[in-house]
């Protein structure tokens, strides 16, 4: 097989997705050294190249057709996505299976103490988010009209630093909102990590391989069931 030939596979270099990218794919028998900081790994015994990036990078990588297939939470795909169609672009992936793991939820959150009757409580609300595609398009099924604060960090502090009203930020356990005197009063998205090919024409050696690393990957999630 030619180097042109090799499948590329983006997953998140570090961060809560990384591990357990990395070892599904070493539990399809992969052997890859990834003791290195390189942007590119290479599958020793399989034509197979790791791209290790930041998530945020892998919806794009993957709509762009620069990698074949990218490991990656649908609440980041799908952000990617409507923002994207928002601009007037293409965002085009084919999805192949969620997985087991990088189980959270993006919920709306307001100050323990105050009033929550429902998400009409929100109207002319301003909240603070990293996710303002995901949050419009609940507000707007919802016929509720808010402001937003975009934040790419420390979205759990926005409402003490009276920067907004509420939040909207993934929750996995909890513990975040509690620590910052936050109650959690609607889930708005829920989200498991996926594997996602990009359109368009690939060749058949390419494709036989995506099918075989299907198969493997559907015969460790049934193990670990
Ligand atoms: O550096 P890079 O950009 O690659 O990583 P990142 O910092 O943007 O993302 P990262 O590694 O934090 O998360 C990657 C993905 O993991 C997310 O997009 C989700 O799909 C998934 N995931 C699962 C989570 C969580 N669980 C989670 N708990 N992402 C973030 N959190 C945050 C949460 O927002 C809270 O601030 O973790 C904190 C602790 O959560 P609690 O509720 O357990 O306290
Ligand atoms: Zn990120």
């Amino acid at each position: 097989m030619s180097y042109k030939s090799r499948l590329r596979i983006a997953i998140q270099k570090s961060g809560r997705l990384s591990q357990e990218s990395q070892s599904l794919l070493k539990q399809c028998g992969m052997k890859i050294n990834l003791s290195e900081q390189r942007l590119i790994a290479y599958a020793e015994n399989m034509p197979i190249d790791l791209l290790r990036v930041r998530d945020d990078d892998i919806p794009g990588l993957v709509f762009d057709g620069v990698v074949d297939l990218g490991i990656i939470g649908e609440n980041v795909l799908e952000e990617a996505e409507l923002s994207r169609i928002a601009a007037n672009e293409v965002a085009k992936y084919k999805m192949l299976r969620r997985l087991d793991f990088g189980d959270c939820r993006l919920s709306l959150a307001v100050p323990t103490d105050s009033d929550y009757q429902g998400v009409s409580s929100l109207n002319e609300m301003r909240i603070a988010t990293s996710y303002p595609h995901l949050l419009k398009r609940f507000m707007t099924q919802h016929g509720i009209n808010f402001k937003s604060c975009l934040l790419n960090g420390s979205v759990e502090v926005a409402t003490r630093a009276g920067l907004a009203d509420a939040i909207c930020d993934l929750v996995s356990t909890g513990t975040t909102l509690e620590a910052n005197g936050l109650r959690e009063v609607d889930v708005i998205y829920r989200s498991k990590a996926c594997l996602i090919q990009r359109v368009g024409e690939i060749d058949t050696e390419k494709q036989a391989l995506i099918e075989r690393l299907m198969v493997r990957i559907q015969g460790v999630t049934q193990a670990r069931e």
